[in-house]
């Protein structure tokens, strides 16, 4: 075995025939005739090593460079994915996927659809090569999810604010149905917040209520809905919310988070807390919702979490109040100031005769939903009761967790179903009304009253 003596040796043969030996040497001897020696020593061997090694100068120069070069890959890939997904089909494209949906909807024999209803051959005909004037959207923009999907209850979201209009013949008795009554000549009233605190508290007892929940959509004026967005215009509204959102009143204020700069874990937490928004609705993604996600979409929460905005959603904008319990009047105050001090900074999309236009036909008029999660055990048991009394107070009962969840706990979400043809202070009475009711039958049908308070339920999901 080589002693240490023997290893240093061979070392030193190593480096004298490699020329490691001369190399170094050279260096020391040009540092030792520099008449000004170098404050860095060590740079000055490196450089002399390394003849052809950049200057401090160049290695800056090219950091720019690159920055630069950063810059422009993502310039193009942003105008790429803007290609992509502003490719459109032709005219006879569009037709063959219209008839094709069209044959669908008709050999679906389980379809109860409202498209399939009144997309008739006559309203196909009548629209199939119509497009809006602002946008270009067409038909199958409008109906691209419900041919897609043919469980849609409705399966219809407005391209554009437009859209309702040049597609009437489609639009109009499908709004008359899902309302329950908006006719042609019917007029949505102004907007008329009334006196929250006329609203009667269905449960002041706690015994029933879990949480109650008050939101609006809104749309802002002078752009398009999602189908025709474009990824600039996202974040054009993404920034005049948030600066909107930056005049609140003080016990509103809070913080906005951008959905690409969220970080996992603070992602996690606010799923988890159900007050961010889900990526999962197929029948919103069909509808392109998903378009340049996750560009523009942000979540706003105050301190309290009691109030919300959803950004760039299915809407572009859900303004949400909600908290535990059933103090009504307190959610609905909340809402209408959050509502309203949005409203000074921003004009939202209204017609003359819809009212606030957003993209689902079922989100028009007051663009209000008030819900209450509702802990019925009997009538949960007994759902044709529930059905026929949610149909009599003009309610939408859902399952705990939103739409198109099933509710198999004995808590279900009661919320109004008409949301146009009435005044946002009556959207929200219908609710309460139906509330009341609902709690009558369900004590009716209940030989004990529990009274353990119900309202120790967990956080109420933020459901769109
Ligand atoms: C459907 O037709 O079943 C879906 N497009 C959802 C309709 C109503 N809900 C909604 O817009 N949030």
């Amino acid at each position: 075995m080589a002693s240490l003596e023997q290893k240093r040796e061979a070392f030193r043969k190593y480096l004298e025939s490699a020329g490691a030996i001369d190399c170094l040497s050279k260096a020391l001897i040009r540092l030792y005739q520099e008449e000004q020696k170098p404050e860095d020593a060590c740079k000055f061997i490196r450089q002399v090593l390394c003849e052809s090694c950049p200057t401090d100068e160049q290695v800056a120069e090219s950091m720019s460079e690159l920055d630069e070069a950063r810059k422009r890959i993502l310039e193009l890939e942003r105008e790429i994915r803007g290609l992509r997904l502003n490719v459109r089909r032709t005219a006879s494209e569009e037709n063959l996927l219209l008839e094709d949906g069209f044959e669908k909807l008709a050999r679906d024999e389980s379809c109860t659809a409202l498209l399939k209803k009144y997309l008739t051959r006559e309203v196909l005909d009548e629209l199939k090569s119509l497009k809006t004037q602002s946008y270009k959207s067409t038909l199958l923009d409008c109906i691209q999810s419900g041919l897609q999907n043919c469980d849609s209850n409705v399966g219809v979201y407005a391209a554009d604010p437009e859209a309702y209009l040049v597609f009437a013949a489609l639009m109009d008795p499908l709004i008359e149905e899902y309302h329950g009554g908006f006719g042609k000549e019917a007029k949505q009233p102004e907007l008329s917040w009334g006196e929250p605190e006329e609203l009667e508290n269905p449960d002041p007892e706690g015994l029933y209520v879990v949480s109650t929940r008050v939101r609006c959509a809104r749309s802002l004026e002078n752009f398009p809905f999602h189908p025709r967005m474009q990824e600039q215009q996202y974040e054009d509204i993404c920034a005049r919310v948030k600066a909107a959102l930056e005049d609140l009143p003080e016990d509103l204020t809070g913080e906005l988070h951008l959905l690409e700069a969220l970080d996992e874990s603070r992602k996690c937490e606010l799923e988890a807390d159900h007050f961010l928004f889900q990526q999962d609705d197929r029948f919103a993604k069909a509808a392109q919702a998903d378009r340049f996600y996750p560009a523009g979409r942000a979540v706003f929460l105050n301190g309290a979490k009691s109030f919300i905005v959803w950004v760039n959603e299915e809407d572009h904008l859900r303004i949400i109040s909600m908290q535990k319990g059933s103090d009504i009047a307190q959610v609905y105050k909340r809402l209408i100031a959050g509502a309203e001090s949005i409203g000074k900074h921003i004009t939202f999309q209204r017609d003359e005769r819809l009212g606030f236009l957003n993209f689902c036909p079922t989100n028009i008029g007051t663009g209000m939903r008030a819900s209450m999660h509702v802990r019925l055990p009997k009538l949960q048991a007994d759902r044709p009761r529930l059905e026929s009394a949610a149909a009599e107070y003009r309610l939408q009962i859902r399952g705990e967790n939103g739409e198109n969840s099933d509710s198999c706990s004995d808590v279900v979400n009661v919320s109004n179903k008409r949301r146009i043809g009435l005044t946002e202070f009556e959207a929200v009475k219908e609710m309460v009304d139906g509330v009341k009711a609902l709690i009558e039958l369900e004590k009716q049908l209940s030989e004990v009253v529990e009274s353990e308070p119900a309202a120790e339920g967990a956080e109420p999901p933020a459901e769109e």
